[in-house]
């Protein structure tokens, strides 16, 4: 069954709040930087204290390779891998890669993003972003849920595991990418469960969807 991924983009209280009523439901959670700049990266290990799920860091990582490096091997004391961006360069990367894989950690290639204005600068080069994550043997893809034929197209290419974002507040439908994924895959859902009057209801309510339309 594909996996429910949960971002939690919450100060500290709120997303341990989160975390403790969702723990049934959601096989993952992403953390970025509005959780660990409003606390510090310990936060990490307090949501694994609450639910003992996978812990993927949403750091973006952009920068020189020696830069790189220095930032995964600090934020790596923590979690279970952690999201680079690719246009900076395949040895940018491999930088990243190559502090995560002896501790067996994975990274995770953003490819084409979510957002309106991803189409001007990173959709032209999201193939060949895909293509490299292939080619660097990394761990899984960002793709976008708000572009199905995209998201399908980028899992092809690059054949790993996909992290989709973009279900509910960015308008993605489940119905329609769900399809294109598979167990190896990640749904990602941050507002459309956080900020819902019953946060657990509504991880429940994706989970079963997820999982009847999985069948
Ligand atoms: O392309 C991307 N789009 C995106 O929304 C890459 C991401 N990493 N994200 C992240 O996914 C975003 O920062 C947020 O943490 C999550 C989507 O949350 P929501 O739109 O479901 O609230």
């Amino acid at each position: 069954m594909v996996k429910l991924m949960l971002a939690l983009d919450l100060d500290k209280e709120r997303a341990l709040k989160v975390a403790e009523e969702v723990k049934d439901y959601v096989d993952a959670i992403k953390v970025g930087y509005p959780l660990v700049l409003s606390s510090s990266l310990e936060i990490v290990k307090e949501i694994k204290d609450i639910c003992e799920k996978e812990v993927i860091l949403d750091f973006k990582v952009a920068d020189i390779p020696a830069t790189n490096e220095k930032i995964a091997k600090l934020s790596l004391r923590y979690g279970d891998g952690i999201i680079v961006h690719g246009f900076v360069g395949e040895d940018s990367v491999k930088a990243v890669r190559d502090v995560a894989k002896p501790l067996n950690k994975k990274t995770i290639l953003v490819t084409e993003m979510s957002h309106p204005g991803a189409l001007r600068f990173i959709q032209p080069i999201a193939n060949e972003l895909a293509i490299m994550a292939k080619k660097l043997e990394l761990d899984g893809i960002v793709a976008p849920s708000t572009r199905p034929e995209r998201l399908r197209e980028l899992k092809h290419l690059s054949n790993l595991p996909v992290l989709t974002p973009g279900v509910g507040a960015q308008g993605g439908r489940l119905e329609e990418i769900i399809k294109i994924l598979d167990e190896n895959d990640y749904i990602i859902i941050g507002r459309a469960i956080y900020n819902s009057e019953d946060p657990k209801k509504m991880a429940k309510y994706y989970k079963e969807k997820i999982r009847a339309l999985s069948k």
